[in-house]
């Protein structure tokens, strides 16, 4: 897979391809120029000196929701009210649950940024989901990991709380990687791990994009649908690992989501802004 990344230079940001160990600098700030063989190499720098920024500006982050059956599961098992059955409905529907994360990047970090909890939520998760980044007339043009940081005590209060659930500053993680698949029908491997300040694993989960109900593309098309949506827009495509009822997200947790063939993106938690 071809990988590029956004580093922090004296010149400001710039695109690198990464390859192994280095990155090559390109000369210019442009991702989508990059997946297309646009740039020259300015630099080459070991991956270890570099700060990494979120691998795009996405304009507009889009979210899929239950796609996956453990998805489904978790979100009967929160809901409160007799409203329950919204989400059987839409994993078997032929619409899928979308909706809006971040726009300009303002609730969004990258690699190593703070995620963050709400001040009045007590139930707090990161879904780490497989993330489309979008081209012209929403065409996937490469992948990335992200993190949908939600609040399962808002969502399971009412389903029209979900906006407040998912949308909040700090709500949302991209990187470390673009990656461009040399197979788009090949599954995904993604690990989630969870551990303390000392370090102490508080969850490990793996799952893969084949448990998927919906295939990445199908939910790119509807995403487009009678919706413009600028290039270099993101789209998350749904978790499939839940930590147990009894977990919640703390200030000073650690979230680690790999992603065979990406890379392994890292947030730590911190209290709501
Ligand atoms: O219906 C709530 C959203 C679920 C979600 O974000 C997911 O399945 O990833
Ligand atoms: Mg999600």
């Amino acid at each position: 897979m071809r990988r590029f990344v956004r580093v922090d230079t004296d010149r400001g940001s710039r695109v690198g391809r990464w390859d192994g160990d280095t990155v090559q600098i390109l000369d210019h700030d442009d991702p989508l120029a990059a997946l297309r063989g646009v740039g020259e190499v300015v630099a080459t720098e070991p991956l270890s000196s570099l700060r990494l920024l979120a691998p795009i500006h996405a304009p507009e982050i889009w979210c899929a929701g239950v796609t996956y059956e453990r998805s489904r599961d978790a979100r009967l098992e929160e809901a409160k009210t007799d409203a329950r059955d919204v989400y059987a409905l839409v994993y078997e529907a032929d619409r899928p649950e979308l909706f809006m994360k971040d726009a300009h990047m303002l609730r969004t970090v990258g690699p190593g940024g703070l995620i963050r909890v709400r001040s009045d939520s007590s139930w707090m998760v990161p879904e780490p989901e497989l993330a489309l980044v979008l081209g012209a007339g929403g065409v996937p043009v490469a992948v990335t990991i992200g993190n949908d940081v939600s609040s399962r005590d808002i969502e399971g209060a009412n389903p029209l709380y979900i906006p407040q659930a998912k949308i909040f500053s700090g709500a949302c993680a991209i990187g470390p990687a673009l990656a461009v698949p040399d197979d788009w029908d090949a599954p995904f491997l993604i690990r989630l791990r969870i551990t303390d300040a000392s370090g102490a694993e508080l969850f490990a989960g793996a799952t893969s994009t084949d448990r998927m109900k919906r295939s990445p593309r199908e939910l790119a098309e509807w995403v487009v649908r009678d919706n413009p949506l600028p290039p270099g827009s993101v789209l998350l495509t749904g978790t499939g690992l839940v930590p147990p009822e009894d977990y919640t997200l703390q200030p000073g947790h650690t979230v680690e989501i790999e992603i065979e063939g990406i890379g392994v993106l890292v947030n730590t938690v911190a209290a709501s802004a």
